[in-house]
């Protein structure tokens, strides 16, 4: 039997690990990683190349002290896990005051829950301060848990499990059925796919491309960013260009040349342009990490509701 004193050490420990897992470089031989297989070759074409700078100084730390608006949990009844779910909404400064919003749905990674985006990268922050200045269109943020399972915490051992996997995929039912409807309920949204976005990262990246490419009639505007694995093989992710082309309004794809995972998002890259799909792609100089991410949030965040 553990002593209290151990297992809140093991506790912290392991919140340390996950907090840690993305900030890693793809050489770190831990277990974990070694079955990940991040260690991939990485190969880069010539069109592989930054289109954005990095953000400016402070992005990511409120820039008047404080969000100027404000974040709440949020939670509702899933018919896919049988349990009642959390989610993370940030609703912009001055909401509601008579108006409908936009809503972008941000999914976390495999070591993440709802928290993720919030905690690991401020996206809450991030996207406060662009709309405060004038820089993002006023919108809702509503980060789900992305691991559809009865038991939806992070696991306490092995992340990388074909249960912990099939979660994220159990989460299509789960966002277009449960999670939605239930926002559109709840706030004042405009609730169609031209005022709605799918943004990730790494799972939450592949999520996006399958849920978002694969229901075009939901969202307008895609986000996936250092996409995991989970991402589908890219024919079957678009095996229809001419209405991925009529029907996007942004596919927005980046990855870290550091990251291991990139040939995942290079696939998807080449064949959108084999096939003349517009879309950004965006290789930043980081690893699979939150400085990615942050950055990337900044920019995408910028380009959609316009
Ligand atoms: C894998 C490597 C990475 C994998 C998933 C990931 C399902 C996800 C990483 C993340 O979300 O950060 O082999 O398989």
């Amino acid at each position: 039997m553990k002593s209290l004193l151990s297992r809140t050490l093991s506790l912290v420990l392991l919140g340390a690990a996950v907090t840690a897992r993305a900030q890693e470089e793809p050489a770190d031989a831990s277990p974990a990683r070694a079955r990940a297989n991040f260690a991939h070759t990485i190969v880069l074409a010539p069109d592989d190349v930054r289109m954005f700078p990095e953000g400016p100084d402070g992005f990511r730390t409120p820039h008047k002290g404080a969000l100027q608006g404000r974040l709440e949990l949020f939670e509702y009844d899933s018919g896919v896990t049988g349990r009642r779910r959390k989610a993370n909404v940030y609703l912009p400064p001055g909401y509601p005051t008579g108006r409908k919003y936009p809503v972008l749905y941000l999914l976390h990674g495999i070591g993440g829950n709802h928290d993720e985006w919030r905690g690991y990268v401020h996206a809450d922050a991030i996207i406060d301060n662009l709309i405060v200045d004038g820089r993002a269109v006023p919108m809702v943020v509503v980060m789900p848990n992305g691991r559809a399972l009865p038991d939806d915490r992070i696991p306490s051992g092995n992340i990388y499990t074909p249960e912990n996997s099939a979660g994220f995929a159990k989460f299509e039912r789960d966002l277009l059925d449960f999670l939605i409807p239930a926002i559109d309920a709840k706030y004042s949204t405009l609730a169609d796919r031209e005022h709605r976005a799918l943004a990730g990262l790494s799972m939450g990246g592949g999520q996006t491309f399958n849920f978002g490419l694969g229901h075009l009639d939901t969202f307008a505007w895609l986000g996936a960013f250092s996409a995991a694995p989970n991402t589908k093989p890219p024919a079957e992710l678009v095996p229809d260009p001419a209405l991925a082309r009529a029907k996007l309004r942004l596919l927005y794809i980046s990855c870290g040349n550091k990251d291991g995972l990139i040939s995942f998002s290079q696939g998807v890259h080449r064949y959108l342009k084999e096939h003349d799909v517009p879309h950004v792609w965006n290789v930043d100089d980081h690893g699979h990490d939150g400085d990615s991410w942050a950055g990337n949030l900044y920019h995408f965040s910028q380009q959609i509701f316009r």
